[in-house]
């Protein structure tokens, strides 16, 4: 174990940038916001002030009204589409004028990444002093979901692209893109240079997601006229758990810094409202899950994914709900000749275990899990995700996703995407640092 750990620690320091850390050498060569998030969990095992450098980078590119963007262009890369001469962030009026950046963003996981930080620290008072200084950003960003995106004042806000849900290809937007009449653009992509495209998304579906942003750019990445405008508006359970997650995080740790009464005030407000308000609309009692809601097309898209159970880590249902969740999972995703969890409900026709996030196991995702059940008391089945997440980067490496087949894993075997994924190493660290934990 030690031994995989000191691997994981090299995957982080060659993908490190001397202030923040790529996601993949070529495939992703800058900044991703929910990235940074969770490789500041690695990096705090074995070096504090690198994690708070992440997330400081990511924070100074915050915009002027609280938008934190998904990329951000710190260097010149020519190994990524589409860059910030596409992304044109500029547009916006409160953009940032330092940081080149995407004008779409990503789930807000730096609230709770923060309270892990607290938890990882050995130096208590070093980390609470740096917590002081960028808290107020974390509830700025999250004023602006509150007031950007929640135009009906449920207490769930949308995303606008999928690229904002982190789980790209999902099946679950296959049903938005078939409405949607996007022109054929003529682009290079870049992915496919490193990944086989058997694993990545398809040009009709990259022609759809450059068709969102081209209505965004119009607009000026106007909030109020892409609610009114995109045709992809979507209230996601992973997103919105992330949301709430990290509200509970930001009420915590003011409490522990004891300032900005104000601000927790508030934060409990939104939280209040937004747990409900989950719980009430995103709750599919047929399923036994969480599901996302179209809010462009006023429906429930009727797919279970592995977001569908993120709703545990962020502390969501109740006792009796998080069994049926429990019960759904075992019975869809938990063959016994598959690795948990697959990102698709394996039992669907649109299940490709190979395809990104259509199918493929995703170790971010599996961390969440292991967290959320384990805080409701379902250790077997926590463990069961723990110890597949270690076991698969233990045989064949810390790659980008994994095929959920076990007869597939000789030692020839080969993961899928990228390699030396960085948030796949951070979190192996923090996994494999738990079992040293008293
Ligand atoms: C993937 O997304 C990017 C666009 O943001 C891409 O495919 O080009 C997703 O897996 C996303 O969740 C992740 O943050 C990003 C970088 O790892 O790659």
């Amino acid at each position: 174990m030690k031994e995989l750990v000191k691997k994981a620690i090299k995957v982080l320091e060659s993908n490190w940038q001397g202030n923040f850390t790529i996601p993949c050498k070529g495939l992703y060569p800058f900044q991703w916001n929910w990235d940074s998030g969770f490789i500041a969990i690695g990096l705090a095992h074995f070096d504090m002030t690198k994690a708070k450098k992440e997330i400081s980078t990511l924070l100074n590119a915050q915009w002027g009204n609280g938008f934190i963007p998904h990329i951000i262009f710190h260097n010149e890369s020519d190994t990524y589409f589409p860059g910030p001469d596409y992304h044109c962030a500029h547009l916006h009026p409160h953009a940032s004028n330092k940081y080149k950046s995407s004008g779409i963003t990503q789930p807000p996981v730096i609230g709770f990444v923060l309270q892990e930080l607290y938890r990882i620290a050995t130096n208590k008072s070093d980390i609470i002093r740096y917590i002081e200084e960028v808290i107020d950003k974390v509830y700025q960003n999250h004023k602006y979901f509150y007031e950007n995106r929640d135009p009906f004042n449920e207490g769930l806000v949308y995303i606008y692209h999928n690229w904002e849900s982190g789980t790209d290809n999902s099946p679950v937007w296959d049903s938005i893109f078939e409405k949607i009449n996007s022109p054929e653009y003529n682009f290079k992509r870049r992915d496919t240079a490193h990944v086989d495209p058997e694993q990545r998304p398809s040009k009709k579906e990259y022609d759809h997601y450059l068709h969102i942003l081209e209505i965004a750019k119009k607009h000026h990445y106007d909030d109020e006229k892409i609610a009114e405008l995109s045709p992809f508006l979507v209230q996601d359970p992973l997103f919105n758990s992330m949301l709430i997650k990290s509200n509970q995080s930001l009420i915590e740790l003011y409490d522990l810094i004891g300032k900005k009464q104000e601000n927790m005030a508030q934060l409990k407000k939104w939280q209040e409202k937004s747990i409900r308000a989950f719980n009430e609309k995103l709750f599919d009692e047929e399923l036994g899950a969480y599901i996302h809601y179209d809010l462009r097309n006023n429906k429930s898209i009727k797919y279970i994914s592995s977001s569908s159970f993120t709703p545990l880590y962020a502390g969501i249902p109740n006792q009796n709900r998080a069994l049926k969740m429990v019960t759904t999972l075992i019975e869809k995703f938990g063959r016994e000749d598959n690795y948990l969890c697959a990102s698709f409900d394996p039992t669907s026709n649109k299940y490709n275990p190979v395809k990104y996030w259509r199918g493929p196991i995703w170790i971010n995702i599996n961390w969440m899990l292991y967290k959320g059940l384990k805080n409701y008391g379902f250790n077997k089945l926590a463990y069961q995700v723990k110890n597949d997440s270690i076991e698969l980067v233990e045989k064949i490496g810390f790659y980008e996703y994994f095929d959920p087949r076990k007869e597939l894993y000789t030692n020839e075997s080969k993961g899928l995407g990228g390699t030396d994924f960085s948030w796949t190493a951070a979190l192996i660290i923090d996994l494999l640092n738990e079992n040293q934990m008293p």
